[in-house]
């Protein structure tokens, strides 16, 4: 089965592929189809935003698609940078500048009071327009230097403190097991399973 998977994340795109392995699930980047329109993210929430992006890509491509609305909620700051994750520090701004642009506004905050929490919804859109969703959640904390080479965003930052490892010191499969994302995908995965080849 052919699953198209709508985003222009790379790094959410290692993630996902490294999910589907062994599934017999054939991921298409959406790299592969130059006619795509760009999507404005203009919803009001995580799913809102994701079955947006899902909906336009399955029309244009007349395939089933994969979409995922993510980012991370510092409670101490009312939920920030939340959907805004990907432009907090503005509309083209890098992984480090968002990461520069947090770390700014919790400079006085004490490291007890940085509780963060990363969400992901993942959307399945199918064919037939039907679609299911499922919501993820990581806890962590926000720290106040850069430690780790792997993963995207905001992982640099965000501590595990159960492992005493920001994500992005952890390796792949092991981020994936416990993730926003992996919880979300677990949750499709269990749901589906064999039935996703269909
Ligand atoms: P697409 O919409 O094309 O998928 P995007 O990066 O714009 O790409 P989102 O709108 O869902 O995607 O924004 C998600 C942002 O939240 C992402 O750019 C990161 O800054 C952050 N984020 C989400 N998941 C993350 C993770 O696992 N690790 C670190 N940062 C993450």
């Amino acid at each position: 089965m052919k699953i198209v998977f709508a985003s222009g994340n790379e790094g959410k795109v290692r993630e996902i592929r490294e999910m589907l392995e062994g599934m017999g699930i054939e991921l298409v980047s959406l790299s592969n189809y130059a006619d795509v329109p760009e999507i404005v993210e203009d919803g009001k929430s995580f799913l809102e935003n994701a079955l947006k992006k899902a909906k336009i890509v399955s029309e244009y491509t007349g395939e089933t698609v994969l979409a995922d609305d993510s980012g991370l909620q510092i409670e101490v700051l009312g939920g920030e940078p939340g959907i805004y994750s990907s432009r907090y520090a503005g509309e083209k701004a890098t992984d480090e500048e968002n990461n520069t642009k947090l770390l700014t506004k919790l400079k006085n905050i004490p490291q007890e009071k940085r509780t963060a929490f990363f969400i992901c919804v993942l959307v399945l859109y199918r064919r037939d327009s039907s679609y299911d969703y499922f919501e993820g959640k990581w806890r962590g904390q926000i720290i106040d230097e850069r430690r780790g080479n792997n993963g995207f965003g905001y992982d640099p930052i965000f501590l595990v403190p159960e492992l005493k490892m920001t994500a992005a010191e952890l390796p792949v499969e092991i981020k994936n097991k416990i993730s926003h994302r992996g919880q979300a995908f677990a949750q499709l995965k269990k749901k589906f399973g064999e039935r996703l080849k269909n």
